[in-house]
């Protein structure tokens, strides 16, 4: 895959395209991304990107012609008839979601506009972007912490990013439900102490627990997420004990 992100700040972006997962991925040739200055791509002497919106408003707005003349620039670079989106990160965007990372990993090449100021002339939107992306309801500054949000998640969905084979498939937004608890050793401690049956050694009861907390967080924290999630008929019966026990607690009932 090819990732191009275009930016004002491309230095912002170096130090954690240059650690971990991104690291090796780009070092396996996985992955190459290039970082572009808008700025470079602006012409006169003062190569100005920016400048106040027509009819006011105030603030700054994102000049179309450096971001189309950025775009065309890594076109030229290769290949034609790679499949490449144009992504726009703006808090305007569709929210970012786990299905959209695996769609966006089956892509040859994806080119990220960040936004900063106000944002980006409305030509932009239309013209030159195919898709608008939003990493969630808070205001950032700019683009730049969604791109690397999105790398990351699209990243380690490439065959052969992770170090154990299959490792995405099996966490929790790939499952559907929340992960429960994590323990390692010591087995005590300041008092506090592993559940028993962890140390069992007894595979199918460990499987079960590992289960029933992981629909239990899921219940209790994210429950909507239990209406999509694949359900066995044990996972159903367990839900409706704690449904019963919270019941109960409301009730004041023992539950006896
Ligand atoms: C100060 C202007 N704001 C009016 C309320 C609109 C605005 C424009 C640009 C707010 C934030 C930004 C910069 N944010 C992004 O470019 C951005 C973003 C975000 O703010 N939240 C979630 N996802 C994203 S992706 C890009």
């Amino acid at each position: 895959m090819k990732i191009d992100i275009v930016t004002l700040f491309p230095e912002m972006l170096t130090g954690y395209l240059g650690q971990s997962i991104l690291k090796r991925a780009q070092e396996a040739e996985l992955l190459t991304i290039d970082l572009h200055n808008i700025r470079d791509y602006a012409a006169g002497k003062h190569q100005i990107t920016d400048e106040p919106p027509y009819g006011g408003g105030g603030g700054m707005v994102l000049k179309p012609e450096p971001l189309f003349a950025a775009v065309d620039a890594i076109r030229s670079q290769d290949d034609q008839t790679k499949s490449e989106k144009v992504i726009l990160m703006t808090p305007q965007g569709r929210p970012f979601t786990q299905a959209i990372a695996k769609d966006l990993s089956e892509c040859e090449r994806l080119i990220f506009i960040c936004g900063r100021y106000e944002g980006v002339d409305e030509r932009v939107r239309q013209h030159l972007v195919t898709e608008e992306i939003s990493i969630g309801d808070y205001v950032l500054t700019g683009g730049e912490l969604g791109a690397m949000v999105v790398v990351d998640a699209v990243t380690r969905l490439l065959p052969g990013a992770l170090g154990a084979e299959g490792a995405a498939e099996t966490d929790s937004h790939a499952t559907g439900l929340l992960e429960g608890p994590h323990y390692t050793r010591p087995n005590q401690f300041r008092g506090h102490l592993v559940p028993e049956v962890l140390k069992s050694g007894h595979a199918a009861n460990i499987k079960r627990w590992h289960r029933e907390q992981a629909l239990r967080r899921t219940w209790q924290r994210r429950p909507e997420m239990l209406l999509s999630a694949e359900l066995t008929e044990d996972d159903r019966r367990f839900l409706a004990t704690l449904a019963h026990e919270s019941a109960a607690e409301l009730t004041g009932n023992d539950n006896n």
